[in-house]
């Protein structure tokens, strides 16, 4: 997978995305998972243990249209949009990632209020031979991956709502290394019928629904994209807890230096 140069536009708040990296229990791998997250609020508060049942950061930002959208026309706030083109290597034809979206609006927060704090994540790929849209589906499903598609309801109490892909993260519990109170299982978004050579538009992005309190962040793993390390590049410092993943993206050195005149993607 290929980065167009100059392609990369970071939307939102600097503090709201970076890289993370070491933890086994978000992925439930035991090597460990490098890669980037994106919160719609701070990205430290998303350090476990899950130690509180409100981390929230209002970034007084915008949503998007494109994500209320997803979620039954309800208002976004605090969206955090990466959005870049690529081409494929010659002899591919599909992408795939993992990732975790998880929230700080479970449980206290689903079905609550007519179910209005559905925060949601998208990832978007569309080219010109091809149009997927978003790919980052419920299994099995078309829904988009949030908090009301994906749940246990109101206080984990049921009733279940495709809860085969949810885990409970209780406050003090010690369970996934997160501070968000539930989180999805792993889970696959996939991209086929793609060709080598033609650009495509990648679109990953959430945002708070109905106000912008109470963090969500999606964790995609950098490992699970087949993207070459240029040989070339020295490791880049990480400033944040969370950062240290760059490797994970092989295109991720390169975006930071190409974000130009938007806000970047880690400070
Ligand atoms: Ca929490
Ligand atoms: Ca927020
Ligand atoms: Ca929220």
């Amino acid at each position: 997978m290929n980065l167009v140069e100059g392609s990369a536009t970071y939307t939102g708040a600097k503090d709201a995305s970076g890289f993370f990296s070491g933890d086994t229990t978000i992925f439930g791998k035991p090597a460990g998972v490098e890669g980037v997250l994106f919160t719609t609020g701070h990205i430290n508060n998303s350090l476990g243990p899950n130690d509180r049942l409100d981390a929230s950061k209002d970034n007084n930002l915008a949503g998007s249209s494109y994500l209320s959208n997803l979620i039954g026309g309800i208002d976004t706030y605090d969206a955090s949009i990466l959005e870049f083109r690529i081409t494929l290597d010659p002899g591919t034809s599909g992408l795939e990632w993992e990732y975790v979206f998880g929230s700080e609006e479970y449980n206290e927060g689903v079905g609550d209020v007519g179910a209005l704090f559905s925060d949601v994540f998208s990832l978007s790929l569309n080219g010109s031979n091809i149009a997927l849209g978003n790919i980052a589906l419920v299994p099995g499903t078309s829904m988009p991956i949030s908090v009301n598609t994906i749940n246990n309801g109101y206080r984990a109490n049921g009733p279940c709502t495709n809860c085969e892909f949810f885990r409970n993260n209780p406050v003090d519990s010690g369970g996934i290394h997160s501070q968000y109170n539930g989180l999805t299982t792993a889970l696959k978004a996939t991209a086929q019928g793609l060709q080598a050579g033609v650009e495509y538009t990648l679109s990953f992005s959430i945002a708070d629904a109905t106000d912008g309190t109470f963090d969500s962040g999606v964790y995609i793993a950098g490992t699970s994209i087949k993207a070459p390390q240029p040989p070339d590049e020295a490791p880049v410092p990480a400033p944040l807890p969370l950062l240290g993943a760059g490797a994970a993206f092989g295109w991720s050195r390169r975006l930071r230096r190409r974000v130009g005149g938007h806000q970047q993607i880690a400070n």
